[in-house]
């Protein structure tokens, strides 16, 4: 039998596993499911760059109603690693992509063009978003030229209908409401089979949503409110990216055996820059923390954090952490407070679920003195709280490693298949189970944590919530307001590659 074990030697042999596996060393909580995959490339000294602010989205167009952006998905040259020059495929030729600032009511509409060799779905996680512009996995952009007949190929056991599959020629419009609250968001590439390997290579970027009720707060604000996508990377002698896939043109799918349960680059990346140095004045920062790594898991602690937000928008109250969790696809908006750090303090966010090299994230260098004008109120925006008596269905999905294969109620994805057909404007409980770590991700619908394995949830489980961690053997209860858009949306796990090979589900709200 093939033995299964995860976090410090993740060995997954799936070929003849045969839906049996046995897990070891899941004692201790871990990065996560994955392998590391080591850089070839001279591992730079951490706290040299400067932290990278990506630059902010510029409208191209504005009226009554509609902010209109053009990006242009594109393969770029970028310095990552001192002295040496990594091939990217970036939003606008950026890694991460522009910040987008969106404002709720107002509706933004995104052109995308693609100049990439491949095709691509973008989607905006998070978002509140009618199917037809949610970024679905067989909903591609192809560049001139480009064989689509080649994406019906299937793998895995994923059975893929080609009545499901809809390209667009080069160019399309992408439509947000932005019918929602203040809120970290983030968009990244959502191609069927090819998420992994197209987000490793830089397609990711952040999107935050503003409104009234956040802006009357006075928490920080302008060059204080920062976006931070933390993702881990690897890289080849060359210094550029490396990554296990089994056909570097991403024309048919797949990683190499050792893979497939995740990849952990050993390089930590914020912001495009290896373990960068951010100086900050004495005050308060806001920092909206983003998981951006296709496996990894963080416990991010060493500096006093205080949650404000979590993936869906701000908290009823701020929470006090002493350290904070999060996995691929998670979002925290926290403050961080420097005026108790004389000018000349250095702070090192760390990561302690990293060794080695990955345990260091990001350091903060206290280099001036300022009148700090914002505050962090006690109480911050009403959040309805959803009680287990407003479910009006419960159903259980089952993330495991069965037959050799990532999938949800032991099944593959399905591009014609549904599991669940919840009601518009209704609450669901929704039961999650797992094998391993598994970020589970709900389209469209927030939800909130009910519970974490017969417990209370932790401390940075409140708010609203698309994606949650689902521990090792982990039963996570949520209840799911389903609001917005009826239609077909997915939920899938965030580790990448299990997302690439099956691990996903369509659901129907009706
Ligand atoms: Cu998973």
């Amino acid at each position: 039998m093939d033995q299964l074990v995860i976090g410090r030697r993740a060995v997954l042999g799936l070929v003849g596993a045969a839906g049996v596996a046995t897990l070891t060393g899941c004692a201790v909580d871990g990065p996560g499911t994955g392998q590391v995959l080591a850089s070839a490339a001279p591992i730079p000294p951490p706290f040299k760059v400067p932290l990278p602010i990506p630059r902010v989205a510029k409208t191209v167009r504005r009226d009554d109603t509609t902010d209109y952006y053009e990006v242009v998905q594109k393969v770029a040259k970028v310095e990552i690693l001192p002295g040496s020059r990594t091939t990217i495929w970036g939003y606008d030729g950026t890694f991460p992509g522009p910040t987008f600032r969106a404002r709720t009511g107002r509706r933004v509409v995104v052109t995308v063009r693609n100049e990439l060799p491949v095709p691509t779905s973008t989607h905006l996680h998070g978002g509140v978003t009618p199917p037809e512009s949610d970024g679905f996995p067989t909903d591609l952009v192809v560049p001139a030229g480009y064989p689509v007949h080649t994406a019906h190929t299937s793998h895995n056991g994923m059975r893929m209908n080609p009545a499901d599959w809809k390209f667009h020629d080069r160019t399309r419009d992408y439509e947000y409401p932005m019918v929602q609250q203040a809120a970290t968001l983030w968009y990244h590439d959502h191609r069927m089979d090819f998420s992994a390997p197209q987000v490793w290579r830089g397609l990711a970027g952040a999107f935050l949503v503003g409104d009234n009720d956040e802006d009357r707060l006075g928490l920080p604000r302008g060059d204080k409110d920062i976006p931070l996508l933390i993702c881990d990377r690897s890289f080849d002698a060359h210094g550029e990216f490396r990554y296990p896939e089994l056909d570097s043109t991403l024309t048919n799918p797949g990683v190499t055996q050792e893979f497939m349960s995740g990849v952990f680059g050993d390089v930590i990346l914020v912001n495009g820059a290896p373990w960068p140095v951010l100086d900050v004045a004495n005050t308060r920062y806001r920092f909206r923390l983003i998981n951006g790594s296709n496996a990894r898991r963080y416990q991010l602690t060493g500096v006093p954090l205080v949650q404000i937000g979590s993936d869906g928008g701000l908290l009823a109250a701020p929470v006090r952490l002493d350290a904070l969790t999060i996995a691929p696809g998670e979002r925290y908006d926290v403050v961080v407070d420097f005026s108790g750090y004389p000018v000349g303090t250095e702070l090192t966010l760390t990561n302690a679920l990293g060794e080695g090299r990955t345990r260091d994230v990001l350091r903060f260098r206290v280099a001036r003195a300022e009148k700090d004008e914002s505050v962090v109120p006690a109480s911050l925006v009403p959040v309805p709280v959803l009680r287990r008596e407003d479910a009006v269905a419960t159903r259980q999905f089952d993330f495991r490693l069965q037959g050799g294969k990532w999938t949800i109620n032991g099944q593959p994805y399905d591009t014609s298949g549904s599991l669940a057909a919840p009601k518009l404007d209704t609450v669901e409980l929704w039961r999650f189970t797992s094998d391993f770590h598994h970020p589970v991700h709900v389209h469209l619908a927030q939800f909130q944590v009910l519970s974490r394995t017969g417990r209370d949830p932790e401390d940075s489980d409140g708010g609203w919530k698309d994606t949650v961690d689902i521990r090792p053997y982990g039963v996570v209860e949520v209840l799911v307001r389903f609001a917005g858009y009826k239609g077909r949306y997915m939920m899938h796990c965030h580790n990448l590659e299990h997302e690439d090979m099956a691990m996903m589900a369509n659901f129907d709200i009706v």
